[in-house]
């Protein structure tokens, strides 16, 4: 396949509001995020992806953007932004933004013109349909709500959303409206960032006409529709292509051949994707499961798209409580999980805290929690009736804020994220788990990062690679080769609590090889491989084969 500078490339996730706050009012900002710049560049992440800081009531932390054009208070102001962009670039590294383009806040200047009047220009700009039989247009349920649809009294119609009420859907079909984005996409990009992760970009084309579903409760009719690709194609056109920047997008519902279409380097839409068949239909570590997915993956872009590697993200539980060990393995586990994702086929992602090897989060009440889908769902199941403590309970392990408390820099109060209250709790275990710690140490999750993101710098292997599962038959064992040009790379990971022996294949029971990282101490640089292979509990190793 074609090199491209970002396919080499390992993005730093930054969630400002919970990084780093720089003027004591509990919140992240983008000052902030400068003053930490020289911490992300230590770990050598090339690209950072900053979460939404557009002006926004803050509904969904962002993602309820109420004017494109200008920066949230919150996070500072457009002279603060460019001189992060100057920053990063100075550092050699690069910078991408969320661009949120499905829905707007509903405090958004278009949408309150939208539903000034059934004749306003902006009207259809949004999406609004007539009560049908009295009611709602049709039975879908929103990421957030129990319906996609609210009434308006003012003008006797109903708005579409696919997440919040407050969050109302753009109607793409509007060229106007279309071309109103590209123009805001390519007045940030002159501004000198080098590109965007497209929040839930699949989700622009809606179902023609609004059917009713038949099972309402499994959401994906509201993505991956008829059109979208035409969106895309001429985004690109309009767009992407006059700049030499990176795009991901945010892809919910889609297999490898659907998936395919988005990123498909033939078909000028996207450079590369996050799917959801990790996160949203494996909410606990299924080894089998997940090798079937990385095989379906694999064989489906290979030679054609690029694929993203992340198992949490601001969303999404950190790794190593869902995905691993946070207890006993803390350490041995998230540098396996870190070991996978940078060495399986697709740009690695390291969200903020990941490389501390930062968990999950238990707070006492649903009073401290902030994520509106865990509050949303929180409400919706006690007013039908839940348990209230049942429901609470229910929700704990993919609540979002699971990934949202604060960056822990030092042991000191606040985590040193902040001299104040901070917005959301701060997680209880930032004393034994930080920022300052981890630089002291060697050894930590932090320099086992730093190592791993170096490799992929002097080895081509790490990135273009084909890779072969070596490992279909085992449940805690994952071993796979990777392997480029006359290189080949072995990883074995070990999944689980127990030691597990693996029965090394003929072809390599006898190779002289080198250990190019491991998560255990005292290994020999140069071994041979035994026929059978005894792993440690969550240990894993990469070997070079000579
Ligand atoms: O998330 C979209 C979203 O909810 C899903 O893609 C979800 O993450 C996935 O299916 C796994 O469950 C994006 C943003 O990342 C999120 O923070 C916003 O709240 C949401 O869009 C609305 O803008
Ligand atoms: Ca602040």
């Amino acid at each position: 396949m074609k090199k491209t500078w970002w396919k080499e490339a390992v993005v730093y996730q930054v969630y400002w509001r919970s990084f780093y706050d720089s003027n004591g009012d509990g919140i992240g900002d983008l000052q902030g995020v400068i003053e930490k710049l020289d911490y992300i560049q230590e770990l050598g992440a090339d690209v950072i992806w900053l979460n939404p800081f557009y002006e926004s009531p803050d509904r969904d932390n962002g993602y309820d953007i109420s004017d494109y054009e200008k920066i949230m208070s919150k996070a500072g102001n457009m002279e603060i932004f460019e001189r992060l962009v100057d920053e990063i670039h100075d550092r050699g590294m690069k910078v991408i933004m969320d661009l949120v383009v499905n829905h707007t806040s509903d405090q958004h200047s278009w949408f309150l013109e939208s539903k000034s009047s059934l004749d306003n220009e902006k009207r259809d700009w949004y999406i609004w349909k007539q009560p049908k039989n009295g009611g709602k247009p049709n039975n879908w349920r929103s990421y957030f709500e129990p319906s996609t649809w609210t009434f308006d009294e003012r003008t006797g119609e109903y708005y579409f959303h696919s997440f919040a009420v407050e969050q109302p859907d753009l109607n793409w079909q509007n060229e106007d409206l279309r071309h109103e984005i590209y123009r805001m996409m390519r007045s940030w990009l002159d501004k000198g960032i080098d590109g965007f992760r497209m929040d839930v970009i699949n989700l622009l084309a809606k179902q023609d006409g609004f059917p009713d579903a038949e099972n309402p409760d499994h959401i994906s009719y509201l993505a991956d529709n008829p059109g979208i690709h035409e969106y895309l194609q001429e985004m690109n056109r309009e767009v992407l292509q006059h700049y030499d920047g990176m795009t991901v997008g945010e892809i919910p519902f889609v297999t490898p051949e659907t998936g395919l279409l988005y990123v498909h380097e033939d078909r000028n839409e996207l450079n590369t994707l996050f799917h959801f068949q990790v996160a949203d239909e494996m909410p606990v570590m299924d080894l089998p499961k997940y090798k079937e997915i990385q095989e379906n993956w694999y064989k489906g872009l290979q030679g054609k798209g690029w694929n993203s590697q992340f198992l949490n993200n601001h969303d999404h539980t950190r790794q190593v409580t869902r995905y691993g060990n946070d207890g006993k393995y803390r350490t041995e586990s998230a540098k396996l999980l870190a070991t996978m994702l940078h060495t399986l086929p697709g740009m690695p992602y390291v969200y903020q805290g990941e490389e501390l090897g930062m968990t999950g989060v238990r707070f006492d009440s649903i009073e401290d929690y902030n994520d509106i889908a865990m509050k949303n769902k929180y409400k919706e199941e006690v007013e039908k009736g839940g348990d209230p403590k049942e429901v609470f309970e229910g929700l704990l392990l993919l609540s979002r804020d699971n990934s949202r408390t604060p960056m822990h820099w030092n042991d000191s109060k606040n985590a040193g994220f902040s001299n104040a209250e901070p917005w959301i709790n701060i997680n209880p275990n930032y004393k034994s788990i930080n920022a300052q710690q981890a630089l002291e140490d060697p050894h930590s999750i932090f320099y086992y990062y730093k190592k791993l993101i170096s490799l992929r710098k002097e080895n081509p292997v790490m990135v273009y690679g084909d890779y072969e599962d070596l490992s279909k038959d085992h449940e805690k064992l994952y071993v796979y080769t990777r392997s480029y040009e006359n290189k080949t790379w072995l990883i074995m990971l070990n999944h689980s609590d127990h030691e597990q022996v693996y029965q090394m294949k003929e072809e390599l029971s006898g190779s002289d090889v080198i250990l190019v990282i491991g998560n255990y101490k005292n290994d020999a640089d140069k071994s041979i491989l035994p026929s059978s292979f005894t792993l440690k509990p969550h240990e894993a190793r990469v070997y070079e084969i000579d």
